[in-house]
């Protein structure tokens, strides 16, 4: 990418897509186009293919999705499948038609199978049945990193994937139903902390392990990809560390400062067991994480603050 390429970031308003929308504007890229869902809807194909048409990007960051913690994703399962699914179809088939000269996709790590051998390599992928709680979203996210690879097979489309283990940063969904762990724990401890609680409900057995990446991390990968990366095979992108949810819960207790008791409520599902990344890969390419967890909570923690309370 040259500094004036024209550059379109799906999905700009969330979590990836902004901090991906940070680290182009750091880096002095000035023609970066972006419409909010309100503007442009992106399952609709008539009306992605008009702005793919007017527009004419020459390079596209696909971090547009319909994303969401556990229970989301188990609830809203039609949902899940059918958004993603029209949303990815719409713009890859788009920047095909309009000639768009390299496209990053992004996926997640819960495509693996549920008991893959640990860490997950790339190439486990479809080598067992799918972690139920979130199928859907996998499928159409496995459905996504296909397109990549046939359209770059069939019709010579440079069209990479990354994988991202479970991330979390400015521009996170607090909601305390549909969010992912690491935001509802802080919102939870926040709450219990001002509430003066005495114990905070968590979910399921707190012994399922998960890696988190901050999301500026992963846009400095995603730049990182978009600028020296051009093969078929998508990447893993994570820190290759884990941790259980009970400790997960301690350090995020810790660092909101709540002092009260954690209870686990274990009619609420726990999900897969492990999901760590084989980052074997993106760290041979010659990238690296660089924010810690702890430092990164902190500055979550401190993002929530001021989003939620001014
Ligand atoms: O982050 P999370 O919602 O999703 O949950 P997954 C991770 C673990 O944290 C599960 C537990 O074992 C939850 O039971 N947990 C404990 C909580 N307390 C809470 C809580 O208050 N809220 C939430 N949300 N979890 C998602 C997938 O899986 O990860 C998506 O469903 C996506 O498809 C995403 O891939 C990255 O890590 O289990």
């Amino acid at each position: 990418m040259n500094i004036s390429d024209k550059i379109y970031i799906a999905g700009h308003r969330g979590m990836v897509g902004s901090a991906i929308m940070r680290k182009l504007i750091k880096e002095g890229f000035t023609n970066i186009i972006a419409k909010t869902s309100s503007e442009l809807d992106l399952k609709q194909q008539q009306g992605v293919n008009d702005f793919f048409e007017k527009e004419k990007p020459d390079y596209v960051f696909v971090a547009a999705a319909k994303v969401g913690g556990i229970m989301a994703n188990n609830t809203y399962k039609a949902e899940f499948l059918y958004d993603n699914l029209m949303i990815e179809a719409n713009i890859i088939h788009a920047s095909y038609k309009n000639n768009v000269k390299k496209l990053l996709f992004l996926g997640s790590s819960c495509i693996y199978p549920k008991l893959a051998p640990q860490p997950l390599k790339e190439e486990y992928l479809l080598s067992g049945l799918l972690e139920p709680t979130n199928e859907p979203y996998a499928i159409a996210k496995i459905a996504g990193i296909k397109l990549c690879e046939y359209y770059r097979e069939q019709y010579g489309c440079n069209y990479i994937s990354a994988m991202p283990t479970n991330l979390y940063g400015p521009n996170d969904n607090y909601d305390l139903q549909t969010s992912h762990v690491l935001p509802a724990l802080i919102h939870k401890f926040h709450l219990a902390k001002i509430n003066h609680s005495l114990s905070v409900a968590l979910w399921g057995s707190g012994s399922p392990k998960r890696e988190f990446l901050y999301a500026d991390d992963l846009a400095n990968a995603c730049f990182y990809l978009m600028q020296n990366y051009n093969e078929k095979q998508f990447v893993n992108i994570g820190t290759g560390e884990d941790l259980t949810i009970h400790e997960l819960a301690s350090l995020i207790k810790n660092i909101v400062g709540y002092k009260g008791e954690i209870i686990w409520d274990r009619t609420k599902p726990d999900g897969t067991p492990r999901k760590l990344m084989d980052v074997s890969k993106i760290h041979s390419l010659g990238w690296t994480h660089e924010i810690g967890l702890e430092e990164g909570i902190k500055k979550a923690y401190e993002d929530f603050l001021s989003e939620n309370v001014g």
